[in-house]
Parts: structure tokens; sequence; C-alpha cells
């Protein structure tokens, strides 16, 4: 029954989205991970409750056209796949970045619809973008473009309807364009983006979020293992938000974080890196982490974005983008001795790689789990724009390391439940499914 119901999954997904090999791989990781549940759930079967969930409730595709400093005139295609709202108003980020088409957005918006029903908030799954570049543009152009591309998205979005934050290429800059478009177009001040400035109904700890709450996961990792993050070795890849507090609070966890990257190569400081001069690099001067070496005698600096997983090291914190780590990386990560991997990215590992960490008993922190807690702090700043309040950055920390706690118990009794014990990629798959399809179970054929 079980490779049946995958095959058949995979065989419609295959014949639907045609050139998607990012959407396929999301799929089918869930697919095999619940094919259990659906053996002993024949009325999940019965509802085609995962051939509903693996086709988005809404995709819209729209022009985004804009003119940049001299007056050329540029064209980009703008998306927003509204995926799941079983459990609560789609919710999920923007991407923008050259590489982005329906097949990344689609991926990315399924896997957020597990990932939010881990969060234990109340929210659906959607995501968003456009293959718009913002590197090296000006602020003006940037602007110009989000006014754009919300000149057609304000129509799908709301605050209980469609609720759109950051991802990469978006972040405050564009999330206030984005937002004051909005504002101005429906003459409403509401919640309906995350990842606000903090003048106007952004929330404490958001910007830190997704770092910090993959860091609190990974504590759990390795207090399974009686570790601690005291002196350990930190090999994180990216250099954007989740990436830059990851580091600080890895550091602040008392771990040495030796390198950082980006897509053009990446800096190994063994002395520790200084994360103030890669905040001034990219948070100010949005340039590239090259020049961190220069800033650093200590550090040196290697072209190319791979060779960071070469890199000996205790725990590797992938932060930068899809299937960055394959299986040449991921052996060597293991030869090398490394004991923990935490997905600060979304899907940063290829299905054979995984397979790598969990024949060689590394631990694992599937980027669903792992990654949640940025959207799970949207939704706690989303709680607060309705009560509008603010609580303060204590108070939001302290819920985001509640709910990465019970997301890590959550995955640890699910897969147990289903006869994996200990293997957190299936317990997140499981537990995700199961929360969402109950609702849909609830709520009839929609
Ligand atoms: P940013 O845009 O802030 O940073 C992205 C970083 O990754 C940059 O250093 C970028 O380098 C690097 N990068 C991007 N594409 C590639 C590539 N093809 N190869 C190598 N490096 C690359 O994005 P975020 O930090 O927000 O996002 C990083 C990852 O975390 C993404 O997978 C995102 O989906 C995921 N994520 C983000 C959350 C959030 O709250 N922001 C929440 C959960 C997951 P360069 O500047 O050269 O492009
Ligand atoms: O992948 C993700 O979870 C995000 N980019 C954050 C989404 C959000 O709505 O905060």
């Amino acid at each position: 029954m079980s490779s049946r119901f995958v095959d058949s999954i995979m065989e419609t997904v295959l014949a639907r989205n045609p050139g998607e090999p990012e959407f396929h791989q999301a799929v089918k990781e869930v697919a095999e991970s619940v094919a259990v549940v659906i053996d002993r759930h024949p009325e999940l079967a019965r509802a085609k409750i995962m051939e509903r969930m693996v086709e988005p409730e809404r995709q819209i595709l729209f022009r985004v056209p804009w003119s940049d400093d001299r007056g050329e005139v540029h064209v980009h295609r703008g998306f927003r796949v509204e995926f799941n709202s079983a459990i609560g108003p789609y919710k999920g980020g923007l991407r923008f970045h050259p590489s982005v088409y329906l097949g990344i957005i689609k991926f990315l918006g399924f896997e957020q619809v597990f990932k939010n029903a881990l969060t234990t908030t109340p929210i659906g799954g959607g995501k968003g973008g456009s293959d718009f570049d913002p590197k090296g543009k000006s602020d003006n152009e940037v602007m110009r473009f989000c006014q754009s591309f919300m000149n057609e998205l304000f129509r799908h979005v709301g605050p209980d309807t469609d609720v759109p934050a950051g991802d990469i290429g978006v972040g405050a800059r564009e999330i206030g364009y984005l937002f004051g478009q909005y504002k101005r177009l429906t003459n409403t001040f509401t919640g309906v983006l995350t990842g606000k400035g903090l003048e106007y109904g952004g929330s404490l700890v958001r910007n830190e979020a997704t770092g910090y709450g993959l860091v609190y996961f990974v504590s759990r990792l390795l207090e399974a293992r009686d570790k601690s993050w005291k002196g350990l070795k930190v090999v994180i890849s990216g250099s954007g938000n989740v990436a830059i507090y990851a580091t600080e609070k890895a550091q602040q966890f008392g771990a040495k974080v030796i390198a950082l990257s980006d897509s053009s190569g990446y800096v190994v400081d063994e002395r520790g890196i200084q994360l103030d001069t890669v905040k001034r690099i990219k948070e100010i001067e949005r340039g590239r982490i090259r020049e961190y070496a220069d800033a650093h005698p200590s550090a040196k600096y290697e072209q190319g974005w791979q060779g960071i997983w070469s890199i000996p090291c205790d725990v590797a914190l992938p932060c930068a983008t899809q299937n960055e780590i394959d299986e040449p990386a991921a052996q060597a990560l293991v030869r090398n001795g490394c004991i923990a991997v935490g997905e600060g990215a979304n899907m940063p590992s290829t299905p054979e790689a995984i397979q790598v960490f969990l024949d060689s008993g590394v631990a694992f922190g599937p980027a669903k789990a792992a990654n949640a807690g940025g959207v799970a702090t949207s939704a706690l700043e989303m709680s607060q724009n309705s009560m509008r309040l603010n609580w303060t950055f204590e108070e939001v920390d302290k819920r985001l390391q509640l709910i990465m706690n019970s997301i890590y118990d959550q995955c640890l009794a699910a897969a147990e439940a289903y006869n994996a014990k200990g293997n957190l990629m299936v317990g997140a798959n499981i537990a995700g499914f199961l929360k969402v399809a109950k609702a849909m179970m609830a709520q009839g054929l929609v």
C-alpha cells in the first residue's frame, strides 16, 4: 500500500506540474513520510487528503513592470501561491531572486503548510515572490518595483486572508515599501504583512526569530546527546537574515562560529566570526562577504559557496538556499566529525544528503521544524497587531522558545508513534500533516 500511495501521488504531481523538480522533491519527501499514516487511517485515503494537499487552493501569476533610474522599462513576473487555508489565513514569505519561477514558489508554499502547522499557531500556508533581483538596485528602484508588485498583490491579500512576509531578497526595506503601497491602495492600516518595522506594527524578535529559533531547536538536538553549544565549532552558510541571527545566538550560547558565505564565496575565521563586521557589511552596506576578509587579517576568503561544507566542524547550519548540501558535501561533513545539522534554509539538503545524515547518526533538524521560528514569530506579530498591543522582547523571545520546544516534542512523538523513533524529518512531516488533515476532514470537501 505505502509505495502504491507514493507512486500514485507522484504520478499525478509529475504529470500536472512538469518541469518543477523542487516541487516534486518536496512532495515526494512528505508522501514517503506519511504513507504509513495513510495506511493506518483509511478515512484519510478515502477523502483524498494528500491528493488535495498537493494541489494549491489558488495560484496567482501577474506582470510586474517597473522603470529603473535611467527610465528603462523592465518586466518581471510576480507569484503568490495560496496553498492551504485549513488552519488559518495563508501565511508565508515573498522571495525576490532571479532563480524564482513557479516551481520554487510551489515547493516553498507546500513546505510552509506543514511548517506552519507545527508552530502551534493558527496559520495556513502560502508563498510568493518574483524573479526580480534587488541586488545592485537603488532604494528608489526597489521601491518602484515593490509598489508595482503590490499594485496587483493587494487584491489577493489581507490580514484575515493572506499575510506575506520576507524571504530571500525581501527584508525590512522591501516590507516597508510593500506595506506603504498596500495602505495607500486600500486606505487601511492592518497587519497585512509581517516583518514590519517596529515603528509601524512590527514585533520585537521577528528580525532575529528564524536564526534564534534554529539555535533553540538545535539545543534540543544537542541536549539529547548530552552536549551543549559551549566550545563547539559551527559552520553556517549564507550571511543574510537567518545566518546572521543564528550566528548571534550560537555565539551567545558559547559556540565558535568559524565560517559564513554568500553566493560568491565563503570566509573562514578560526578565531571566531566578528558579527559586528558582518552586520555592517551585509545589513548596512549591502556588500559581499569577501569584504570580511579585508577587515580581519585572521580570516581567509575562498571563492565559490560549495567548499564551505569541507571545513571541519561540530555543527553545520545551512542557512542560504535549497539543495546547497548534496551527497558528497554531506559525506564530507560526516567524515570530518560533524555531530549535528540544523536546517535554517528551506530544503537545503538533497534527499541523498539527508540519507547520509540519518544513516551515520548525525542529529538532524529538518527545515520544517528547525526554521519554523521565523513564521511562528510572524504569527505572534499578527496576534499583537490584532490586539493593537506590543509585547516586550523578553515576552516574544520566551514564546519563541516555548514554540521551538513544542515543535521538537511534536516531531519526536510523531516519529515514535509511527515506528520511526528519532527520525525528526519523518516526525515533522507526520505531525504537520496530521494537524492539517484533521482540520480538512472537519471542514468537509473543500
Ligand atoms: P537573505 O536574502 O537575507 O540571505 C540569503 C543568503 O543566502 C545570502 O547570503 C545569499 O547570498 C545566500 N544565497 C542565496 N541564494 C544562494 C545561492 N543560490 N547559493 C548560495 N548562496 C545563496 O535570506 P534569508 O536569510 O531570509 O533566507 C535564507 C534561507 O532561509 C532561505 O532558504 C529562506 O527560504 C529560509 N528561511 C527564511 C526565513 C526568514 O524569516 N527570513 C524563515 C525560514 C526560512 P547572496 O547575497 O550572494 O545572494
Ligand atoms: O520560510 C519561511 O518560513 C519564511 N520565509 C517566513 C515566513 C513568514 O511568514 O514569516
